[in-house]
């Protein structure tokens, strides 16, 4: 299975690290949604913009055609989250689980009409980002990922 070799850094949030290891460790059957509001949840890989280590980030699902938005959000704090800076500096190493396995994806950033679009599905899939738009000047970033074709 293709993945990103490096050693795995967990998450300095413990609900967020605790989530992932049950996400992997049950193929994605458990901790699959934002806590209790039933709503899915997708992990993305990236790799550490500084460390150069394994990171591992859950993010809302947002799915439409086989294609992800990956939404910067960060509960409309006024800094991107460090993923965003992880994902951009390493475009090529990000992997997108959705259930049993994490396959490498192809990743870019959203402007104009592509990303009003997708924001609306985002919307529509978690209506707090459209709050968490409102609470910051931060533009908050949507990237599309898409499976990397073999
Ligand atoms: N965050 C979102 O932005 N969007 C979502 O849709 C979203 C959904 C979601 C659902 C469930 C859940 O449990 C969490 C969810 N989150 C969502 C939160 C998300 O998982 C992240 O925790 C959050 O976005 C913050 O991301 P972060 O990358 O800023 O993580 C911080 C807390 C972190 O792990 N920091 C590490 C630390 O040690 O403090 C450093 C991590 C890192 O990548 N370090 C880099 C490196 O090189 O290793 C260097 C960083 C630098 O300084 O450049």
């Amino acid at each position: 299975m293709p993945s990103i070799e490096g050693e795995y850094e967990p998450s300095t949030w413990g609900w967020v690290r605790d989530q992932v290891e049950t996400y992997e460790r049950t193929g994605g059957r458990e901790a699959n949604t934002l806590g209790n509001t039933g709503l899915p949840i997708i992990i993305i890989t990236t790799r550490g913009n500084k460390s150069g280590k394994v990171r591992k980030t859950p993010l809302m699902r947002v799915e439409h055609g086989g294609e992800y938005a990956l939404v910067a959000s960060m509960g409309g704090a006024p800094k991107h989250p460090v993923w965003y800076r992880n994902l951009t500096s390493d475009p090529a190493a990000v992997m997108v689980q959705d259930g049993p396995e994490p396959f490498l994806a192809d990743v870019r950033e959203l402007d104009g009409d592509e990303k009003a679009v997708w924001w609306e599905r985002a919307v529509s899939a978690f209506p707090p980002y459209a709050e968490y738009q409102q609470r910051t000047e931060r533009v908050i970033p949507v990237f599309v990922a898409r499976r990397r074709e073999a």
